[in-house]
C-alpha cells in the first residue's frame, strides 16, 4: 500500500474559514468540504455522466497525446498530481511517463491511497506515495524531501475553483517550487474548461440523474459531521447558474423555507432565497490560460484542444 503523510490540519484555522463563510452574505461554504468519502465517490459518478463533458473532452486529449506529452516531459520525473482523486486521470500519464515518484496529493487522502492499491503494482518503477492536504491554502512537503525534476499535474479544470486572483497566485506558488527544486527549474501540465454555450456549460452541473444536485446537498451532511450542526438537508435544494460576468458556474444550495440551523457553539437562519454559494467553476478562453500562466511566470510549451475545442490541456516551464 502506498504510503500516506497526512498533513490535513484539524484545527480551530480551518474551522473559522467555514464559520467565518457560513455567516457571510451570501453564505458560502470552501469546496473541499465537497469530499468526504460519499463525496468524493460521488465526484467520481460525475465524471461518468453524460452531461459531465470536462472529463470526456480531457480524457479524448489525453488518450490521444498521452504518449507524445510523456516524451515532452523529463526521465526519472517526480509527477505530483493535484487532487489526484482514484488516480485514473494521471493513469494515461504514468503509462508513458514512468516517473520515479508519482505524488498523489488529495484533501480525501484515505480514498486515494485506496485506489492506487490497485494500480499500484501496474508500474514497478514508480514509488507511489499519497499527502493528505488542502493543498489550495498551499503546498508544503516535509524539509528532507527532494522533489527532483518535478512535474505538476493539476487536471480536471480543478483551478476553475479558484477565482482568477487566487488562480495566479497558487500558480506563482507551483512557480517557487519548480525554481527550488534541485535542477531549478519543473514543469506543469494544466487541464481547463474553456467557456462554451451556456445550455452545455449548465447542463454539466444540473443533470438529468441528479448526481450532482446529491454532491452538492452532501456538503451539508459533511457540514453536520465536522461542526455539528443540524442543517436539514431534504430541506434545501440544488441550484447552478451561470455568472457571465464573472465567467464562472456557480453552484448553489436553496432553502425550501426559511431554515434555522445550528452548530457548536453558534448557527443562523438560512432565508428562502438566500441561497448557499458551495462552488465557482470558472471557464476560461484560451488566451485567457496564456495570460493566466504567463503572469504567474511559466513559459507555455504545448497546447492541446479536443476536437470541439472545449476543453484545454497545458504543458508550460517555470521561467
Ligand atoms: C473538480 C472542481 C473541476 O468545477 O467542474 C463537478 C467539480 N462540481 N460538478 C468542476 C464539480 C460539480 C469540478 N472540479
Amino acid at each position: 500500500m502506498p504510503r500516506l503523510i497526512d498533513l490535513r490540519r484539524h484545527d480551530a484555522v480551518s474551522h473559522q474559514t467555514l464559520l467565518d463563510g457560513l455567516y457571510a452574505s451570501p453564505p458560502q461554504v470552501p469546496a473541499r468540504y465537497f469530499y468526504d468519502e460519499l463525496g468524493s465517490a460521488l465526484f467520481t459518478a460525475i465524471t461518468h455522466l453524460p452531461e459531465y463533458y470536462p472529463s470526456q473532452l480531457e480524457h479524448e486529449i489525453f488518450r490521444r497525446h498521452a504518449r507524445a506529452m510523456a516524451d515532452l516531459l523529463p526521465r526519472k520525473a517526480t509527477l505530483v498530481d493535484l487532487g489526484a482523486g482514484d488516480g485514473s486521470k494521471a493513469g494515461a500519464l504514468l503509462r508513458w511517463m514512468h516517473p520515479a515518484k508519482y505524488l498523489a496529493v488529495d484533501i480525501a487522502g484515505e480514498c486515494t491511497q485506496r485506489s492506487l492499491q490497485a494500480i499500484e503494482a501496474d508500474y514497478p518503477e514508480t514509488e507511489m506515495m499519497v499527502l493528505a492536504c488542502d493543498f489550495s491554502a498551499g503546498l508544503a512537503w516535509p524539509q528532507h524531501w527532494r522533489c527532483e525534476r518535478p512535474v505538476f499535474f493539476f487536471p480536471g479544470s480543478s483551478i476553475g475553483n479558484f477565482s482568477p486572483r487566487q488562480a495566479r497566485s497558487f500558480l506563482r506558488m507551483l512557480c517557487q517550487l519548480c525554481r527550488s527544486s534541485p535542477q531549478g527549474q519543473g514543469e506543469l501540465l494544466l487541464g481547463v474548461d474553456l467557456v462554451k454555450e451556456h445550455h452545455r456549460l449548465r447542463a454539466a452541473y444540473d443533470d438529468a440523474l441528479g448526481v450532482t444536485a446529491a454532491f452538492n446537498r452532501n456538503l451539508l451532511r459533511h457540514l453536520n459531521r465536522v461542526i455539528g450542526a443540524d442543517f436539514d438537508v431534504d430541506r434545501f435544494h440544488h441550484l447552478a447558474v451561470f455568472n457571465q460576468e464573472a465567467s464562472r458556474i456557480e453552484m448553489w444550495l436553496h432553502p425550501d423555507a426559511d431554515q434555522q440551523v445550528r452548530w457548536q457553539q453558534g448557527g443562523r437562519v438560512f432565508h428562502e432565497g438566500e441561497g448557499l454559494l458551495t462552488e465557482c467553476s470558472h471557464k476560461y478562453t484560451t488566451e485567457g490560460v496564456r495570460l493566466l500562466l504567463a503572469s504567474a511566470g511559466f513559459d507555455v510549451q504545448h497546447e492541446w484542444l479536443d476536437d470541439s475545442r472545449g476543453y484545454l490541456v497545458c504543458h508550460a516551464r517555470s521561467a
